[in-house]
């Protein structure tokens, strides 16, 4: 069994500071969740950062998920009053389109507010956080449409706050991806190292491959035939890891080659490979 995980060093105690202190400067936060897991990609502390300014969370990587689960979540987000839209900023403008629509009615609201108070319009004033990973950087570039701000897939790349300014209309500021200083849930902290938002120097490849194996063997058992041509399931993950290396080849005198397996099937799930599915729905 895995370790505690935790992922909480400094730099990101430091980012929270400063989120706290721009948070007032701001007219609206986005918090930016991984699609694939609505519930446990959201900072259980971000209130205690952003206090009472407004915030829309914006499920993001949604082309990695499927239609059906978005309603449902879209539904419970709505009966809990928690403004939402999911969002793919890796499909550039078009999967954008709810983003935009709600910022462009958050704008004319503002410019209707300063006007009530005798005041020239000015941009509304946006702050972007949340979890490691969740793609913050690469939505700021798709809605200013140019790369302004450095992206990668790697946890942790953003490392300080920055102002980029997106037309006439908006003020986009990008932030560090951060979690919080104990991830109560362990099970919740294996699916966002799936996902890939924790660094493998807190959760190891094998810890988060094996969680991920054993989570697609339970509910979505169809991707190892189809994807790794694993005719019958066979009773326990550690064959089902076995069956997969020697279809794939990898392996060595003696046995498979473990920690590359699992190197391989997170990169296949991360890159949507095994299909579009979240890890979790709401109750
Ligand atoms: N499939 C998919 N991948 C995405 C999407 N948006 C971003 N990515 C990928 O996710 C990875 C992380 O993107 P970033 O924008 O650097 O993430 P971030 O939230 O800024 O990360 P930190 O700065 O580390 O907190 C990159 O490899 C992106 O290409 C999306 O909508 N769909
Ligand atoms: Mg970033």
């Amino acid at each position: 069994m895995a370790e505690n995980i935790n992922w909480y060093p400094g730099h990101m105690a430091k980012a929270g500071r400063q989120i706290k202190e721009q948070a007032s400067l701001c007219d609206l936060i986005l918090e930016i969740g991984d699609a694939r897991l609505p519930r446990s990609s959201r900072n259980p502390q971000l209130k205690q950062l952003i206090g009472n300014k407004p915030s829309l969370l914006v499920l993001n990587k949604a082309d990695l998920t499927g239609d059906e689960e978005q309603r449902r979540w879209l539904a419970f987000f709505r009966d809990r009053k928690q403004p939402a839209v999911f969002a793919s900023a890796a499909r550039k403008k078009k999967g954008l389109k709810d983003l935009d629509q709600y910022l462009d009615r958050e704008y004319r609201a503002l410019c209707e507010r300063l006007k009530e108070r005798g005041r020239r319009p000015r941009p509304l004033r946006i702050m972007i956080v949340g979890i490691p990973n969740s793609g913050k950087s690469a939505l700021l570039n798709a809605m200013v449409g140019a790369n302004r701000v450095k992206t990668g897939n790697k946890p942790g790349l953003t490392r300080s706050l920055q102002w980029v300014r997106s037309g006439d209309h908006l003020e986009l500021l990008d932030s560090p991806g951060i979690l919080w200083p104990r991830l109560d849930d362990q099970n919740a902290a294996l699916a966002l190292a799936a996902v890939g938002s924790i660094s493998r120097d807190a959760c190891s490849e094998e810890d988060c491959g094996w969680f991920l194996l054993n989570w697609l063997k339970d509910q979505r058992p169809e991707v190892f035939r189809e994807r790794y041509r694993v005719e019958e399931m066979p009773e326990h993950a550690e064959e089902l890891l076995e069956q997969i290396a020697r279809n794939r080849g990898m392996v060595r005198k003696g046995g498979i080659r473990e920690e590359e397996t699992y190197i391989m099937l997170l990169k296949e799930y991360r890159e949507g490979k095994l299909g579009k599915f979240m890890l979790e729905l709401p109750e």
